[in-house]
């Protein structure tokens, strides 16, 4: 019996290493230096990821009671949606399909990735036109928001680019801004580029609207330093009844 199971014994070889080695991966201390080292791994991942994100305009917010992460787009809203639109001259099309809508802005950023991503006025061909109004009111005399107002005209000589663009990024500015005391009083702004005189112009709700239309008007030529510039204030229904003459100025600053 007891040389039987003499028999089954395997003989015992101590290797010191290899227990040493099993010792240490079984202990507690070498478990949690994995677990630290994981956890740090997975902070500088999220550390990586946080600065791409930052980088993109967005912010990530750990909620840690319910440990979801979530993304928030940092953009700063502007009070009104706009929306520009385009006309490029074509004799043999109406004047209303011409116009072309080409985007919305309701932020700080998306203004300026716009307006560094088209053509400034002084880039357009003559016959041009950049329409910046309000979001819900076309461009247009008969629009139910245009049809009781006017607009304070301008023209800027064809001598100076610098000059246009820079009166007409001031303007968008002061609308999306909403720099004006009357700024409700704002429907949009124009400015139209032809071979003999460009010409811009920012259109108001209510024409008989004295206070407002007078503000807007002197506004525009202190803030935008128009000394040397008439400006005219025309209505837009004498602008859709005239034929040939001119149309009359109802005010001139
Ligand atoms: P314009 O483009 O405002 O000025 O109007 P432009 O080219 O300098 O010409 P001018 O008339 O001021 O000397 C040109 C033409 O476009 C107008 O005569 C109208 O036939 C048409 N038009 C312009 N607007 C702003 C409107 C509008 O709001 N409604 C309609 N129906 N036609 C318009």
């Amino acid at each position: 019996m007891a040389s039987t199971q003499l028999q089954s014994f395997e003989p015992l070889v101590f290797e010191p290493n290899k227990f040493l080695q099993s010792r240490l991966e079984q202990s507690p201390h070498k478990q949690q230096q994995q677990e630290e080292q994981e956890l740090k791994q997975q902070e500088h991942e999220l550390e990586l990821e946080l600065e791409l994100e930052l980088e993109q305009g967005q912010e990530i917010v750990a909620d840690e009671q319910n440990e979801q992460t979530f993304k928030i787009e940092y953009k700063h809203p502007l009070e009104h949606v706009w929306t520009l639109w385009y006309l490029e001259n074509d004799r043999t099309k109406h004047w209303k399909d011409m116009l072309n809508e080409i985007t919305q802005i309701d932020s700080i950023e998306t203004f300026w990735s716009l307006y560094y991503t088209i053509k400034t006025p002084s880039e357009l061909k003559i016959g041009c036109d950049y329409y910046m109004f309000k979001q819900g009111i076309q461009p247009m005399w008969e629009d139910e928001a245009n049809i009781k107002g006017g607009r304070w005209l301008f023209t800027v000589g064809k001598s100076s680019k610098e000059a246009l663009d820079r009166i007409w990024l001031d303007i968008l500015l002061m609308m999306v801004g909403e720099s004006f005391e009357y700024a409700n009083e704002i429907c949009g702004a124009v400015v139209n580029i032809r071979a003999k005189s460009n010409k811009i112009s920012v259109w108001t709700a209510n024409g008989t609207n004295e206070l407002a239309v007078l503000e807007i008007g002197f506004k525009l030529k202190t803030l935008l330093h128009l000394q040397s510039h008439n400006l005219q204030y025309q209505l837009h229904s004498d602008a859709m009844s005239k034929i040939n003459s001119g149309v009359r100025s109802v005010y001139s600053l």
